[in-house]
């Protein structure tokens, strides 16, 4: 069997559902009176939305056994991480000065395996794609370097899988946590990956065909840049000339976090600088 038809959303839905549960911490003390006003205004927007456009009892029934699916193929982490977090990270990164963050989505693993600069990921021995050279500085908002600041990536390969959530790639393919050096200057070594349709034989891909959208991400780079004493940056870097940088499926692009790589002088793939700059904690 193929990689691609062992791929399916049921699989890396279970993965990325299991993670969230092992990995993320969240407040359950959230007082009484919050619950009560966030809650009621989600119901209500609901409940506004059928008065407003009569919702019939077939939509309400078909909406039910929808969300019913979202479970049970474990996709609730893609379904928020794709319509809801932006908005999340919007409200997070208000007033931030340094550099521009976007959504985690719901493929990060934590403690990928640590190498010092200049780095490349771990891959197969013929990983297909471009490769390229991703460098640049992690610096304050004053512009000092962030000596042994971290850069911790992971992305796709170039048919759009993630290692740990598609079967058949080595654990931490295509995954790395990248030391600085004293100068704030990180390398990696990695492969361009490619445009990325999200699973579309799960209930998320049932929304899409059914309101008529599209699957699509456009080709990118996950990053979660960190140095002492410092906020850390979730982003995400895209590519110049993507056709789906307009229409992200997942509304996480923003202008300054749009690589544009450029040809090697020794032909060897293509190399592109991008600096961090950490706002203090
Ligand atoms: C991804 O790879 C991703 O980055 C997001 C945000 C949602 C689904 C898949
Ligand atoms: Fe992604």
């Amino acid at each position: 069997m193929t990689q691609e038809i062992q791929a399916t959303a049921a699989a890396s839905g279970a993965n990325a559902t299991e993670r969230f549960r092992e990995n993320k911490k969240f407040a359950a003390d959230t007082s009484k009176e919050r619950v009560n006003l966030l809650a009621s205004r989600v119901i209500g927007a609901i409940n506004d939305t059928i008065l407003e456009e009569k919702v019939t009892y077939d939509e309400y029934n078909a909406l039910k056994a929808w969300l019913i699916q979202v479970g049970e193929d474990g996709e609730w982490p893609l379904f928020l991480d794709v319509w809801v977090e932006h908005s999340v990270e919007e409200v997070a990164s208000e007033d931030r000065e340094g550099s521009k963050g976007t959504i985690e989505g719901p493929y990060y693993v934590p403690d990928s395996p640590k190498q010092q600069t200049p780095a490349t990921l771990p891959m197969r021995d013929d990983e297909p794609g471009t490769p390229l050279l991703f460098q640049g500085r992690i610096t304050n908002v004053d512009g000092e370097p962030l000596a042994g600041g971290i850069v911790e990536i992971w992305h796709a390969d170039d048919k759009g899988f993630y290692s740990q959530f598609a079967p058949g790639l080595p654990e931490w393919n295509l995954r790395g946590t990248v030391v600085a050096d004293a100068d704030g200057f990180y390398q990696i070594n990695t492969m361009q990956p490619a445009p990325y349709q999200i699973p579309t034989d799960g209930a998320c891909g049932k929304l899409i065909a059914a309101a008529g959208w599209h699957a699509w991400r456009p080709a990118h780079i996950h990053v979660k840049v960190h140095a002492a004493d410092h906020q850390l940056i979730t982003a995400q870097l895209y590519f110049v000339g993507d056709e789906h940088l307009s229409d992200d499926i997942a509304s996480a692009v923003k202008p300054e976090l749009v690589l544009d790589p450029q040809d090697k002088a020794d032909g060897t793939g293509r190399e592109v600088t991008y600096n961090f700059v950490l706002d203090p904690a």
